[in-house]
C-alpha cells in the first residue's frame, strides 16, 4: 500500500458525505456510517409507534361519532394512520431493523412515541382539535422531511403528509361545524383547544439548546429545520386559524412581533413535557396496556400468516 493509497472505508465515507452535499439521497444499497443509520432507525420508529399508539385517543369516538357521516371520516382517518405506520415500520426494515423487535422495544417501554398521543380525548369536539392542531403541528413537522436525505424515508413522507393534509381539513371543517352551533358546541371546542395548544408545541421537541439530535441530523440532512423553528412556524400558522375559527389561543403572552415578524408566545411547561416522555403522563399506561393487548390478540394472525407462507413456499418448490 502506498502512502497516497485510501481505503475502501475511506471511499465510501467520501461517497456519502458528497451524496449529502449536493443534496442528493442515500439508499438503503449505499455505504453509511454506522451512526446514520441507527439515528435513522430510531427516529422512523418513533415515529412509526407514534401513528400506531396515535390511532388509540382518536379510535376511541369511533363507536361513538354523532352522525354515520362523522364515522366514516373518522374510521378513515384512523386507518389512514395504521397505513402511516405500516409505511414506516417498511422505511425502518430497509436499514435492517425488524419490525417484530421494533414493536417488542416499544412494549418494553424502551422506545418513544410522541407525547401527544399520551392525552386523553374527553369530547368530541378533541377529534376535531386533533385534526386541526396535531395533524397541523405533523404536516409542519414532516413537509421537510419529504427532503430527508434518507431516500425511503422522504419517499414514505411525500404520501404520508397528502394524507394529513386530509386530515387537517376533516378537523378544521368539524370545528367550522361546532362554532356555528350552540354555545354548549362553542365551549366544547374552547374547551378541547385549551387542552391541546401546549401539548401540540411540545410535539416539536426540546428546545434547540437542550436537543441533543439535532446538530447532527441536521449536519445529515435527515432534519432541514430544527424544533424551534418549526415550532414557530406552526404558532405564526395557528394564530389566524383561531381567529377565523373563533376561539382563543390559551396563551396571554401570544402576539405579533413586528421587530421579529413572528408571534412571541409564553413559556413551555418542559417538566411536564418530560414526565410525559418519560411515561408519567395522563395515559402513557393506558395507551402501552391497549398496544400490547391488541398485539397479543394479532398472535395467532401471526402464526397464521407465516403458516401460510410456508405452504405456499412448499407448493412453489413441488411445482
Ligand atoms: N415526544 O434531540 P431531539 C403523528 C425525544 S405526528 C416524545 O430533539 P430529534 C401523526 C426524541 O425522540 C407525531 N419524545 O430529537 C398523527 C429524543 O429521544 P431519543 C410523530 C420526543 O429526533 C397525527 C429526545 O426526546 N412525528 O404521529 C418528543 O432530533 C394525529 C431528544 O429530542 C414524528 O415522529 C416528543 N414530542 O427530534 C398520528 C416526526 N420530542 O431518541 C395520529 C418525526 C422529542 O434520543 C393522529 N420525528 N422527543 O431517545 C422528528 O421529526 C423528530 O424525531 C422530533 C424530535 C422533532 C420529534
Amino acid at each position: 500500500m502506498t502512502a497516497t493509497a485510501v481505503t475502501p472505508e475511506t471511499e465510501l465515507q467520501r461517497h456519502f458525505e458528497d451524496t449529502i452535499e449536493h443534496d442528493r439521497r442515500i439508499e438503503p444499497r449505499d455505504w453509511m456510517p454506522e451512526a446514520y443509520r441507527k439515528s435513522l432507525v430510531r427516529q422512523i420508529a418513533q415515529h412509526a409507534h407514534s401513528e400506531i399508539i396515535g390511532m388509540q385517543p382518536e379510535g376511541k369516538w369511533l363507536t361513538r361519532a354523532p352522525s354515520l357521516r362523522r364515522k366514516a371520516i373518522l374510521l378513515a382517518k384512523v386507518q389512514d394512520e395504521a397505513g402511516h405506520g405500516m409505511y414506516l415500520y417498511s422505511a425502518a426494515e430497509t436499514l435492517g431493523a425488524d419490525r417484530a423487535d421494533l414493536t417488542q422495544l416499544l412494549i418494553d417501554g424502551k422506545q418513544k412515541y410522541s407525547s401527544i398521543f399520551n392525552y386523553p380525548t374527553l369530547t368530541f369536539a378533541d377529534v376535531g382539535v386533533i385534526g386541526w392542531l396535531v395533524d397541523g403541528a405533523a404536516i409542519v413537522n414532516q413537509v421537510p422531511l419529504c427532503r430527508s436525505s434518507f431516500g425511503p424515508y422522504a419517499r414514505a413522507m411525500v404520501r404520508i403528509c397528502k394524507e394529513e393534509s386530509f386530515h387537517q381539513r376533516q378537523g378544521y371543517e368539524l370545528l367550522a361545524h361546532l362554532m356555528g352551533g350552540t354555545p354548549a358546541q362553542r365551549a366544547m371546542v374552547q374547551d378541547a383547544t385549551n387542552r391541546w395548544w401546549w401539548p401540540s408545541l411540545m410535539m416539536f421537541g426540546p428546545p434547540d439548546a437542550d436537543s441533543p439530535n439535532t446538530q447532527q441530523s441536521m449536519a445529515w440532512r435527515i432534519k432541514r429545520h430544527t424544533n424551534d423553528e418549526l415550532r414557530q412556524r406552526f404558532v405564526d400558522m395557528s394564530v389566524p386559524q383561531a381567529e377565523a375559527l373563533g376561539v382563543t389561543l390559551p396563551d396571554p403572552a401570544l402576539r405579533w412581533n413586528s421587530e421579529r415578524e413572528h408571534h412571541d408566545f409564553g413559556e413551555i411547561d418542559w417538566m411536564e413535557f418530560k414526565r410525559v416522555v418519560s411515561g408519567q403522563g395522563p395515559c402513557n399506561a393506558e395507551r402501552i396496556a391497549h398496544r400490547k393487548a391488541a398485539h397479543d390478540d394479532g398472535e395467532w394472525v401471526r402464526e397464521a400468516a407465516v403458516a401460510y407462507a410456508a405452504k405456499q413456499a412448499a407448493r412453489g418448490a413441488a411445482a
